[in-house]
């Protein structure tokens, strides 16, 4: 079946409000997504009748909620197709599992003169963890070099994996380019020189399906908040092999078999990496997000998706004038441009005033922004509820800001 997005926006209760007294046009999608009525009563139904503190006391309420909590790691265990229950672990978010991996797989594999790479494309949180880490370590961070379209080099990368590599971290789709990266051959080079990957897939898991095992990748990281579920939850995947033998990442309760002032053990997976209480009612609105996705099938979502990219970016060519940053040969839900010469920050003003929400900036991959010497860019980013009728709001609020920059 194809997507309706006429009948499917009834679904989001947003959708319907005004902004600036317009009709809301909300094309921020890669920063979040928003919220369909099945995720908001499922955090409403946690809250008003089965809210309880899990894997703690021995009354009804709390084991209720530790097996819902316990089923919804299963829903993202076969949502992602990960082996084991136990190699998905709940974080904050792609943030908290970036950072989870950089500081406990560096303190246990990674010593001076060693090597991790990134790619030239990564959000700032795939970068940062692994400065602090290198630096911590006395590692070295290189950094696999794009193209002027937006791709990665993969000859470049071939040839800079070796014997000092320890870890590769990129991202599975590009949040300032819309770049879908070959990560699949990404993977097959570095396991040739037995070196884990770690994907960042926060762009991706909204727009394509996701099977862990057959990428076999070491590590895998997304956002419930960016795939029409809640903020502040996400998830890591990570091979068991690897996981056990990584060290906590945060210390306190749950994270612990036993603890004495002489000595404490650690839990078993997944738990070793979850210290303190979870956020329990958030991972259950994101299992009723995973539940939403996976009724609407992925090929009619990326069906629609491209549909929209294609239409968005042949209506972008005709203004004249745009300049778009990244033109890569595969694309995701994003693009990225400069209009008219005119400040991103201005033209995004002015479309908010017409109602349109994009994201203007950096977005948070300013080597990005170095590389094609730009600013910032205006970008507009895509969720399964837009229309082809928005794209020509945006299009024509352009014509717009163009007159009124003369
Ligand atoms: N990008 C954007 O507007 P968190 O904030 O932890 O949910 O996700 C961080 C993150 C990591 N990797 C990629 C590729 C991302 O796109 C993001 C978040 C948002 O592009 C907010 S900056």
């Amino acid at each position: 079946m194809s997507i309706q997005p006429d009948i499917l926006r009834q679904a989001f209760p947003i959708l319907g409000r005004q902004v600036n007294n317009q009709p809301l046009v909300y094309l921020d999608n890669a920063a979040t997504t928003h919220k369909p009525t099945a995720v908001i009563d499922r955090l409403r139904q946690y809250y008003e009748s089965e809210n309880s503190n899990i894997h703690r006391a021995a009354h009804l309420l709390s084991q209720q909620a530790t097996e819902a909590h316990e089923q919804a790691r299963s829903s993202v265990q076969s949502f992602i197709n990960a082996r084991q229950q136990h190699e998905v672990i709940f974080t904050r978010g792609t943030t908290e599992a970036l950072n989870l991996v950089a500081f406990s797989f560096c303190k246990k594999f990674v010593r001076a003169g060693d090597e991790i790479l990134i790619s030239a494309m990564e959000h700032h949180s795939n970068i940062v963890p692994w400065q602090i880490a290198c630096q911590e370590h006395q590692a070295v961070l290189k950094i696999i070099p794009m193209n002027e379209k937006g791709d990665l080099q993969m000859d470049e990368y071939r040839d800079m994996l070796g014997s000092k590599t320890r870890l590769v971290s990129v991202t599975h789709v590009s949040n300032a380019l819309g770049t879908i990266n070959p990560v699949k051959e990404i993977i097959d080079l570095a396991h040739q020189q037995n070196v884990p990957v770690l994907i960042d897939g926060a762009q991706a898991v909204p727009h394509m399906p996701v099977d862990v095992q057959d990428l076999d990748c070491d590590f895998y990281c997304f956002s419930g908040h960016k795939m029409y579920g809640p903020m502040g939850v996400g998830i890591l995947y990570g091979k068991e092999e690897w996981l056990a033998k990584m060290p906590p990442y945060q210390s306190g309760g749950e994270m612990i078999k036993e603890v004495s002032f002489r000595k404490t053990t650690y839990n078993e997976l997944p738990f070793k990496f979850e210290a303190g209480t979870p956020n329990v009612a958030d991972i259950l609105g994101m299992e009723a997000a995973i539940r939403f996705i996976r009724e609407l099938g992925y090929a009619p979502v990326a069906e629609h998706e491209n549909d929209l990219l294609q239409y968005a970016i042949e209506n972008l060519k005709k203004l004249d004038n745009v300049r778009f940053i990244g033109t890569p040969a595969k694309r995701a839900g994003v693009v990225s441009f400069i209009f008219n010469d005119i400040h991103p920050y201005d033209t995004g003003t002015i479309l908010d005033k017409m109602g349109i929400a994009v994201r203007t900036g950096h977005h948070c991959a300013q080597p990005i922004m170095d590389f094609y010497q730009v600013p910032g860019t205006v970008r507009i980013s895509l969720a399964v509820y837009n229309t082809r009728q928005e794209i020509d709001v945006l299009i024509n609020a352009l014509k717009t800001v163009r007159e009124m920059f003369g």
